[in-house]
C-alpha cells in the first residue's frame, strides 16, 4: 500500500515540475496518448494488448473488460480498434486492443499500428499474448517487442491447448529466461487472469523490475555501428528509451524509422508545457469501459 501511494506521490511532483525531464511524466505521457486517440484524463495506466493473430486477445480483452466497449477506427486508418477499461486495486486501467501481429517490423498496416503505438505512445504495460501450444513462433513478436519496452507481461494463453497437445511449457523458465513476468492463462474458461491482473498490476506500479532478454547477433560490426548510432540518437532525443532498438530499424532501413528521425517524430516524445496547455481533450465516460 505504501509502495503505491509513493508511486502516486512521485507522480504528482513530476506533474508539478514539468520540465525538460518531463520525459517520463504522466502529462507529457497523456499527451502522447492522446495524439493516437486515447483520452487519458480518467485513467491511471495505459496498457496495449499485443499478440499474433488468433492467441485470444480479444477474449482477455473482453473478460478483462467487461463487454463495455469502443470501437472505433485508428485514427486516420480503416483498422478498427477496440479499447475498454478495468479498474484493479487503486488503478484505473485503459486497455487498448492491438491489431494481431507475427511481427512489429511494420510490413503491414496492422504492424505498423501496434508497432507505433508501442512506440511512440508508450504504454505503461505491454501484455504479449502468446499462443502456449505454438511457442516458437509466438517469441518472434515478444522478443521483438522487448526491445522496444521491458514493461511487458506475457499472456502464456491456451495453456490448455498445450496440454491436449502433451506439451509441457513451463512459465516459470521461460519469465527467468525472458526477464519478464509470465502468465500462464486459459482465457477462454478465465482461468489465470487474477494472476495476469497482478502481474499487470505490479508493472503498471513499478514493482515489478523487468530485464528483459535482448537478442545478441553476436556481429562486432553490426555491435560496432549500433554503438555508434545510440550515442547519436541519444544525443539528439535523449528521452527515447530503446535507442537501440531505433539504431537498428535504421541500420535495417526501416523508412517509418528513418522518417521519424529526420522529421524530429521521436523527439515529439518530449512535450514542453505550452504544448500540453495547447492539447485539446477529447472527453470519454470513464465508466464507459467498465467491467460491471
Ligand atoms: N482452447 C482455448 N481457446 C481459447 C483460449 N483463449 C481463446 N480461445 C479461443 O480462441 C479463438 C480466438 O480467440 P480470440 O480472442 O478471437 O483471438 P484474437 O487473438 O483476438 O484473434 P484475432 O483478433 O483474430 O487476432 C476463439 O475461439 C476463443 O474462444 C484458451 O485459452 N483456450
Ligand atoms: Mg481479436
Amino acid at each position: 500500500m505504501d509502495q503505491k501511494i509513493n508511486n502516486k506521490q512521485q507522480k504528482g511532483s513530476k506533474v508539478a515540475g514539468v520540465s525538460a525531464d518531463c520525459a517520463s511524466c504522466p502529462v507529457h505521457h497523456a499527451a502522447n496518448l492522446k495524439k493516437l486517440g486515447v483520452d487519458m484524463e480518467s485513467w491511471d495506466f495505459v496498457v496495449a494488448l499485443a499478440g499474433n493473430p488468433n492467441t485470444g486477445k480479444s477474449t482477455v480483452f473482453n473478460a478483462l473488460t467487461g463487454l463495455k466497449q469502443h470501437t472505433g477506427n485508428w485514427p486516420g486508418k480503416t483498422v478498427t480498434r477496440a479499447e475498454g477499461g478495468f479498474e484493479y486495486g487503486d488503478n484505473r486501467y485503459k486497455l487498448v486492443d492491438l491489431p494481431g501481429t507475427y511481427s512489429l517490423l511494420a510490413t503491414s498496416l496492422d504492424e505498423e499500428i501496434a508497432r507505433d503505438f508501442i512506440l511512440f505512445a508508450q504504454p505503461d504495460v505491454t501484455i504479449v499474448v502468446v499462443d502456449a501450444s505454438r511457442l516458437e513462433r509466438n517469441l518472434n513478436l515478444v522478443l521483438q517487442v522487448l526491445e522496444i519496452t521491458n514493461r511487458v507481461v506475457i499472456c502464456l494463453n491456451l495453456m490448455d491447448e498445450a496440454d491436449r497437445h502433451q506439451m509441457k511449457v513451463d512459465p516459470r523458465r521461460l519469465a527467468r529466461d525472458l526477464g519478464v513476468p509470465v502468465v500462464p492463462t486459459v482465457a477462454r474458461y478465465d482461468e489465470g487472469l487474477e494472476e495476469l491482473l497482478a502481474a499487470i498490476h505490479e508493472v503498471a506500479n513499478g514493482e515489478t523490475l523487468a530485464k528483459p532478454y535482448q537478442v545478441k547477433y553476436d556481429n562486432p560490426k553490426l555491435d560496432r555501428a549500433v554503438s555508434q548510432l545510440v550515442t547519436q540518437i541519444e544525443d539528439a532525443f535523449p528521452q527515447v528509451p530503446n535507442a537501440r532498438w531505433v539504431a537498428l530499424r535504421l541500420l535495417d532501413g526501416d523508412e517509418r524509422i528513418i522518417k521519424a528521425v529526420v522529421d524530429g517524430e521521436l523527439g515529439e516524445l518530449t512535450y514542453t508545457r505550452d504544448d500540453l496547455e495547447g492539447a485539446s481533450v477529447s472527453h470519454v465516460s470513464n465508466k464507459s469501459g467498465f467491467a460491471q
